[in-house]
């Protein structure tokens, strides 16, 4: 298991010499944020990102995200020139030797929350989620409402994509899904590029738009639509884990036994009624996800992967980008190298 870090780049107010400082970790999860979604990422730029990871002394471990775009989850006509270029930015992280690539097929909107800063009872703020306060937000005047998404979508724009997904329920939606892989897999197998697909977050419709990645099965089928070494999953615990129903040490089993979980994001949540949730601290007793079981079954299985604690807290008084300041992060970063200290030399006796 290789610890790393989501890095966001230069405007990151986390520095990567801050990031050095965590104990055990060796890599950084990070992007091109100003490349528009649909180009492809040149290879020079790619490069001197990873030049600036290395001098900090880290290594790239991760592209988390390279976003597909909307016309090849509808399935447009557009969509093979967009995936062609998607083809070349996969080229050019194998050129350059960054060997993971996490990316979504969400329609419209990536991760949701409706609460950025809930006041948990120790007096730190974390994300948190309710379906019933999703409901109540106006598209109407675009995303301005929505927490995270200010300057995302004009109203025009979100208009026309919901008029678009009309014509795209969950089926067509796994239809694109495989068009898509079936063109990505081989160049990223002849790259040496594995691709790690997110699971949806929260995993359900939202606004009436589709989510197909969602539980288990779904992994699973996403695995089976391309089979290759280099079709894989990001098992993201805090995702996965607002479903109750999803049973996430057996889900990190049978994915990893399989060989294909190639990321893991750890986050903790509590589940709080039906389709709320909030985050919480990492360690098992903070929340509803059995960290201990989730990293011992991703032992057990022979994971070697890049795994990063996912979004923390708001602790001390830190401002910065909701769910990734650097203090809670961290303190995350320390309890899952401890979890998987204990776990290997465990095995090792
Ligand atoms: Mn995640």
């Amino acid at each position: 298991m290789q610890l790393t870090f989501r890095w966001f780049g230069p405007d990151d107010p986390v520095s990567l010499a801050h990031i050095r400082q965590i104990p055990g970790l060796s890599g950084i999860v990070s992007a091109l944020y100003d490349i528009p979604v649909g180009e492809p990422w040149p290879r020079e730029r790619l490069a001197g990102l990873k030049s600036t990871i290395e001098a900090a002394g880290l290594r790239f471990a991760v592209v988390e995200s390279i976003p597909v775009h909307e016309d090849i989850k509808l399935g447009w006509p557009t969509r093979d020139r967009l995936i062609d270029n998607y083809r070349a930015s996969i080229r050019a992280m194998g050129e350059v030797g960054v060997p993971v690539l996490c990316y979504n097929f969400m329609p419209v909107f990536d991760w949701v929350r409706t609460d950025l800063e809930r006041l948990l009872e120790d007096g730190s703020t974390a994300l948190a989620h309710d379906d019933l306060a999703l409901a109540e937000i106006d598209l109407s005047e675009g995303t301005a409402e929505l927490p995270g998404w200010a300057t995302a979508y004009s109203p025009a724009e979100l208009r026309d994509l919901f008029v678009a997904y009309e014509d795209v329920g969950p089926d067509e939606l796994w239809e694109n899904l495989q068009y898509f892989l079936e063109q990505v897999i081989p160049e990223a197998e002849a790259a040496g590029v594995r691709l790690a697909i997110h699971p949806d977050d929260p995993p359900w419709p939202i606004f009436g738009l589709p989510r197909i990645i969602t539980n288990g099965a779904a992994l699973d089928r996403v695995i089976d639509l391309v089979d290759s070494p280099a079709n894989g999953v990001t098992f993201c615990t805090g995702s996965l884990g607002a479903l109750p129903s999803n049973d996430l040490p057996e889900l990190a089993r049978r994915l990893g036994a399989r060989g294909r979980i190639h990321f893991a994001h750890c986050r903790n949540i509590r589940v709080t009624g039906e389709r709320r949730f909030h985050e919480t601290p990492h360690p098992t007793a903070s929340g509803d996800v059995d960290m201990f079981e989730v990293l011992r079954a991703l032992r057990d299985t022979g994971f070697n992967g890049p795994l990063r604690s996912d979004h923390g807290r708001m602790i001390w008084n830190e401002k910065g980008r909701p769910g990734y300041g650097l203090h809670d992060r961290a303190l995350g970063t320390t309890y899952l190298n401890g979890l998987w200290e204990g776990l290997s030399r465990e095995v090792r006796r």
